[in-house]
C-alpha cells in the first residue's frame, strides 16, 4: 500500500499525465509544481499537518498539482465547486474549518467573496512561491493513516456533511478498482465529471493518475465536444444523464459523422456508468452504438466503488454486480437479521473514518453486528463471534442467486438523486423557507429517464403574500448550487399530511407528477 502522492512521484517523469486543450503536462512537471506549491503552503501560509485547505480551480493540470501539493504539505483537501453560490460555498469553508483557500486566478474573486477576510487566499500559479525547487527542504511525506480528503455530501439533515477519508482508505478503494477494471499506464481517460464529488475526483481522475495513465480534462460536459474526444481516449466514466445526452447528440449527427464517432466509441477499452441507476433502455441504446453495455457499478462518497459488473464476462442490465475485492457486504431486514432484500451494509478497508465534527451522525451511520462468517463477501472468513462495524448505506437492495446486487432505491424518501448528484430534500426545503414570504415547503423527487429524479417543490406562501415562481427561483439561485434547484415548483395552499402534520411525501409526489393545472406554476 502507498499514498497516491507516493504513486504519482514514482511515475516516469517524462510520461504524459494531464491533457487540457493543447497543453500536455508530464508527471515530472506535475511533481515539480507540487513541490513548489507545497513549500509555499507550509512556508507562507503556515499550513500544518492535518490543516484543512480548500481549493477552487477549473479542471486541468493546476487542479491536480494543487490537490497533491495539499497532500505534500500533509494537509487535508476540501474541494469546492464553482457551481455553488457564494453563500453555500462560505458555509462549506466555515464547516470545514479551512485556514487557506487555493484558487486559480480566474476564480480568485469568487473565492475571496466566499472566504471573507479571516481565511488566507493563495492565488495559484505554477511558479508561485518564494523559493526555487532546489532550495526547498524536502517535507516529510504524508502517512497512510493521515486524512487526505474531506468531501461534502448531502444527507438527511439540512447541512451537507464532511466525509473523512484517509490515504489508506483511498488506496484501498482505488487498488480494488484497478484490479477489477485492469487499470494500466496505457489508459487514457476522457474526464468530464465535476471534481467536487468522488466520482469525478477519485473514481475517475485519481484512479488513472495512480497507475500513471493520461487524463484528458474537458472544461465542462458538452455532449458534441465529448463525442469528438472519444477518438483520443480509451476510458470514459459518466453518470446516466451523460449517457442520455451523448445518445441524443449521436442521434442528431449526420450519417457520416455518426459512423466516425461510433467507430471511436466502439474502440473504447472501458465505459463505466455510476452515481445513479442506469435505465436499461439507455444502456441498450449505448450498446447498439458501442457494441458493449456500459459497465455499471455502485459507489458512495463514504466507501468509493463497492460493487461492479465484470470487466470481462456478462454485464447484467439493472444490476450493479458483485462486491469488489476487500469489500464486505451484508443485507439486513428491519429487525437487523440477514435477508436477501433490505438495507445494504458495507464493511472493510474502503469505509470512511466518519463525518467531520458530527459524532451523532457518525454513530448513527454505523452498526455493530456479530459476524456471520463473511456472508456475501469476497470469502473473508472472520471468526464466528467477531463483532464487525458496518456502515449503513441507506440503500435498499436485493441479492440475486449469485449474490449480485440490484439497487431498489433509497431507504429515506428525503434523499434524492438527480443527474447523479445526491440531494437532500430537507436542505432544499430549508432554503425555500428562508424566503421571507414563504411559510412552508415540501420537496420530492419525480422519476425521470434522463435525470433519474427531477426535484419538485410544493411551496406555501404566508397569508396574504404574493410571490412569483420566477422571483422565488432568483432567490434560490443565491442559496443553493444550480444542480440542487427545484425544476418543478407549484404554489399551493397546503400539502397532504398525516394526523401529526407530517408531510406524506409519496402522496405529494403523485400530486406533483400530475400535469399542471391552470393555477399551477412551473419553473
Ligand atoms: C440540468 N437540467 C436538469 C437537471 N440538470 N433538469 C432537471 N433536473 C436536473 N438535475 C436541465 C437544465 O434545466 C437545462 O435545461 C439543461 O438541462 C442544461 O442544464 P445544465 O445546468 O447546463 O446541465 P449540465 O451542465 O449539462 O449538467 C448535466 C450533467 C451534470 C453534466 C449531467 O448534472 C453533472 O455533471 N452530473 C454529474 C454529477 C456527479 O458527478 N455525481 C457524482 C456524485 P434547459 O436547456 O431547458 O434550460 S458521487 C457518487 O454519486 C458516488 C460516489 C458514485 O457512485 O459515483
Ligand atoms: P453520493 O453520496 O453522492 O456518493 O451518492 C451515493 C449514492 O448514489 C448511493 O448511496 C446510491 O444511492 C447511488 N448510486 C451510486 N451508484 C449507483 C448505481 N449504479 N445505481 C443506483 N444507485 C447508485
Amino acid at each position: 500500500m502507498r499514498t497516491l502522492l507516493a504513486a504519482l512521484l514514482a511515475h516516469a517523469p517524462d510520461r504524459p499525465a494531464i491533457r487540457r486543450a493543447a497543453v500536455l503536462t508530464s508527471y515530472g512537471s506535475l511533481a515539480q509544481t507540487i513541490a513548489l506549491a507545497a513549500d509555499h503552503l507550509v512556508t507562507d501560509f503556515a499550513v500544518v499537518s492535518g490543516a484543512r485547505v480548500a481549493m477552487l480551480l477549473e479542471p486541468g493540470e493546476d487542479f491536480v498539482a494543487v490537490l497533491f501539493a495539499i497532500w505534500r504539505a500533509r494537509a487535508v483537501a476540501v474541494v469546492l465547486s464553482p457551481l455553488y453560490p457564494p453563500r453555500e460555498r462560505a458555509q462549506l469553508i466555515a464547516d470545514a474549518r479551512a485556514t487557506v483557500i487555493v484558487a486559480s486566478p480566474g476564480l480568485a474573486s469568487v473565492a475571496r467573496e466566499s472566504a471573507g477576510d479571516a481565511i488566507s487566499l493563495y492565488i495559484f500559479s505554477p511558479s508561485s512561491g518564494r523559493r526555487t525547487a532546489s532550495a526547498i527542504d524536502p517535507l516529510p511525506l504524508p502517512a497512510l493513516d493521515d486524512l487526505a480528503l474531506q468531501m461534502y455530501t448531502s444527507g438527511t439533515t439540512g447541512r451537507p456533511k464532511g466525509v473523512l477519508l484517509t490515504h489508506r482508505q483511498l488506496d484501498a478503494q482505488l487498488g480494488a478498482l484497478a484490479f477489477a477494471w485492469a487499470m494500466s499506464p496505457e489508459d487514457s481517460l476522457l474526464h468530464v465529471l465535476p471534481l467536487h464529488h468522488i466520482h469525478g475526483l477519485s473514481i475517475a481522475l485519481l484512479n488513472v493518475v495512480r497507475v500513471g495513465g493520461v487524463v484528458e480534462m474537458l472544461p465542462a460536459f458538452d455532449a458534441p465536444a465529448v463525442l469528438l474526444a472519444f477518438a483520443r481516449c480509451s476510458v470514459f466514466m459518466g453518470v446516466p444523464t451523460m449517457y442520455a445526452r451523448l445518445l441524443d447528440a449521436l442521434d442528431a449527427l449526420d450519417d457520416d459523422a455518426r459512423t466516425l464517432v461510433t467507430c471511436s466509441i466502439s474502440a473504447m477499452r472501458l465505459c463505466t456508468s455510476g452515481s445513479a441507476a442506469l435505465p436499461v433502455s439507455l444502456g441498450e441504446r449505448w450498446a447498439a452504438y458501442a457494441g458493449a453495455y456500459p459497465l455499471e457499478r455502485f459507489g458512495m462518497t463514504e466507501v468509493g466503488v463497492a460493487f461492479s459488473n465484470p470487466l470481462r464476462g456478462k454485464r447484467i442490465p439493472g444490476s450493479v454486480g458483485k462486491a469488489l475485492p476487500g469489500v464486505r457486504m451484508r443485507v439486513v431486514s428491519e429487525d437487523g437479521s440477514s435477508a436477501r432484500e433490505g438495507e445494504l451494509l458495507i464493511a472493510g478497508p474502503t469505509v470512511f473514518e466518519g463525518y467531520f465534527e458530527r459524532p451523532v451522525e457518525t454513530a448513527e451511520a454505523f452498526q455493530t453486528l456479530i459476524d456471520e462468517g463473511g456472508e456475501g463477501d469476497d470469502g473473508d472468513e472472520g471468526g464466528a463471534h467477531d463483532e464487525v462495524l458496518w456502515f449503513k448505506t441507506g440503500d435498499t437492495v436485493r441479492l440475486d442467486a449469485d449474490d449480485r446486487v440490484q439497487i431498489l432505491g433509497r431507504t429515506s424518501v428525503d434523499i434524492l438523486k438527480s443527474a447523479g448528484y445526491k440531494l437532500s430534500a430537507i436542505e432544499i426545503e430549508e432554503a425555500l423557507r428562508r424566503h421571507p414570504r414563504v411559510r412552508d415547503a415540501a420537496v420530492v423527487g419525480l422519476p425521470s429517464e434522463t435525470y433519474g429524479q427531477v426535484v419538485a417543490a410544493a411551496v406555501m406562501l404566508k397569508s396574504g403574500a404574493a410571490l412569483s415562481v420566477t422571483e422565488l427561483m432568483t432567490f434560490m439561485s443565491n442559496e443553493l448550487a444550480s444542480y440542487k434547484l427545484p425544476r418543478i415548483v407549484r404554489l399551493v395552499d397546503d400539502v397532504p399530511r398525516n394526523v401529526l402534520g407530517k408531510v406524506l411525501k409519496r402522496e405529494l409526489a403523485v400530486l406533483l407528477a400530475r400535469e399542471p393545472g391552470a393555477d399551477d406554476s412551473l419553473a
